[in-house]
């Protein structure tokens, strides 16, 4: 009988320890601010976020703004102060219009861990510059994405010719850091392409469509050109083929929304660079969880590239990281 009981108490230690529910009696709520709401990468990661979320007890919101701007991302992050919940994940729409707003969150106590995109220089917990206080930077490697991007196109256009980068515009780490990825590696490796002004969208697709009908009219001997996000691609995209230049003008796309395996299979995008948003979501909400109970985390986190093209987008190891709608 006494073995029964031991064993019995036993069983319930070790149950307590390795269910997290019982383990934690605190509830914590994680809020994720993305930097728009209707985008496919975003809508990947907060899949990625309650996952974790689920595994972890931990309730996750989401909040955020319909569009990639700080004017209407900063309203969106003092409601979510407000609510003081346990900690804050958010990918800042500007580093330096950003800093300011979340050092209230900081200020009222709440952690706060970037993803994605970053304030200052991005490098946290320093003590140097106005804006090292996030606890850590989840993200994809935005430089070496640019780099990859660079030499996708070179190979595509047989390492000769004009190309420019279709952006969404300057203030935001992310596309900031993969076209200067992509300048540095054409810089250095790639002397037989010439690269042309960049071309801000403003994260809106049809006007990257018509800018790039409006550089082809310029240089009738453009023969690539990279669009830096989902929508800088999608619209680049869109304009080669309004422009009758489909398979003649190529393009290299950041991102995987469900629509570029028909872009890619028809000729129309050559390369996608998949970014492992719900990667991001995932660690996020464990980084938080792991900070709330009493665990360091690291201050940096670098998730990982899918690169899609004609040649594996049909493998299922490939797809499935495009991204959710
Ligand atoms: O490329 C992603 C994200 O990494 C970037 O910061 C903003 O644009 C996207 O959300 C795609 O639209």
């Amino acid at each position: 009988k006494r073995i029964v009981a031991a064993l019995a108490a036993l069983a319930i230690c070790a149950t307590a320890l390795i269910t997290p529910a019982l383990a934690q009696e605190k509830k914590f709520t994680v809020a994720l601010i993305p930097g728009l709401t209707t985008d496919g990468f975003y809508i990947t990661m907060r899949k990625g976020a309650q996952a974790a979320a689920d595994a972890l007890g931990v309730t996750l919101v989401f909040q955020g703004a319909p569009d990639f701007n700080p004017v209407t991302q900063v309203p969106v992050l003092d409601a979510v102060i407000a609510k003081k919940p346990d900690a804050i994940l958010i990918a800042p729409t500007d580093k330096v219009q950003l800093v300011e707003p979340l050092r209230k969150a900081d200020d009222a106590g709440i952690p706060v861990i970037t993803v994605d995109t970053f304030i200052g220089s991005g490098v946290y917990q320093t003590g140097a510059g106005e804006a090292d206080f996030p606890l850590s930077y989840i993200a994809s490697d935005n430089i070496l994405g640019g780099e990859i991007a660079a030499r996708a196109l070179a190979k595509a256009i047989g390492d000769k010719g004009k190309v420019y980068v279709s952006n969404v515009k300057p203030g935001i780490s992310t596309t900031v850091q993969r076209e200067e990825g992509f300048k540095k590696e054409m810089a250095a490796n790639h002397p037989g392409i010439t690269v042309l002004e960049t071309q801000f969208n403003d994260n809106d697709a049809n006007k990257a469509a018509s800018q790039l009908q409006a550089v082809f009219a310029r240089n009738p001997d453009l023969v690539g050109v990279f669009g830096a996000n989902l929508f800088s691609a999608l619209g680049a995209a869109n304009g080669v083929q309004q422009v009758g230049q489909t398979g003649t003008v190529k393009v290299v796309a950041f991102d995987a929304p469900t629509s570029i395996v028909d872009n890619i299979n028809t000729g129309l995008v050559d390369v996608a660079i998949a970014q492992h948003p719900a990667e991001i979501g995932y660690f996020g909400v464990v980084s938080a969880y792991a900070h709330l109970t009493g665990q360091s985390i690291p201050v940096a986190i670098g998730t990982g590239f899918t690169i899609m093209d004609k040649a594996n987008i049909a493998d299922p190891n490939i797809s499935k990281y495009l991204y959710s709608e």
